[in-house]
């Protein structure tokens, strides 16, 4: 069984297999949760994204972690809410969840921990996204294969918002 777990701490100092990285296109780093990370794991993660043609929307792509406490960074390109339909921005943010998954599941990973993906500066709704996020995880069809699924975010409300879905949707 699949433990979910939410945990309001800084993504950076989690230590897992692999950690999310809600980037964008360009994969070179950025403000918010990508800074942190560009800036906790070093230079060296810079050099290695720069050698991945970026990454689409809905779409992940895996480095080294370096200075991290985790195995693999996993760089997922939420939408941006504001700049299409709901529609267009639900399948993208499904994309991310199921894409990291996959990936995660190919590295043979046994924990990972997202970030509220798009839920930031590209401004997604918290409860749809958190929504998508549980709903996409919880039914990818090789979860199973994953012992720990961490939700870390940056403050008690929010880690609010993840419980009470989990709960909603019988994860915990
Ligand atoms: N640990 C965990 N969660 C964090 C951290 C952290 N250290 N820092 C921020 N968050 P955002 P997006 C939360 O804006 O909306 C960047 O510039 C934050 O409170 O980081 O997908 C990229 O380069 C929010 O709930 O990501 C892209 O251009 C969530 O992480 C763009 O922002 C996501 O917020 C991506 O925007």
């Amino acid at each position: 069984m699949t433990e979910f777990t939410v945990l309001v701490q800084d993504i950076t100092t989690i230590k897992a297999d692999i950690i999310v990285n809600a980037a964008n296109e360009l994969l070179l780093g950025g403000g918010g949760v990508d800074g942190a990370i560009h800036r906790a794991a070093g230079r060296e993660l810079l050099a290695e994204c720069k050698t991945l043609n970026g990454c689409l929307p809905g779409d992940a792509k895996v480095t080294k972690a370096y200075k991290l406490p985790a195995k693999y960074i996993i760089h997922t390109v939420g939408p941006r809410y504001y700049m299409m339909d709901e529609r267009q921005a639900a399948e993208k943010l499904t994309g991310c969840y199921q894409k990291s998954i996959d990936l995660a599941v190919e590295l043979k990973a046994k924990s990972i921990v997202f970030p509220a993906i798009s839920c930031g500066v590209f401004m997604y709704p918290l409860n749809e996204a958190v929504k998508i996020a549980v709903t996409t995880i919880g039914r990818h069809p090789q979860i199973g294969q994953i012992d720990q699924v961490i939700f870390s975010v940056m403050d008690e409300q929010t880690a609010e918002v993840y419980r009470q879905e989990l709960k909603n949707q019988k994860f915990s």
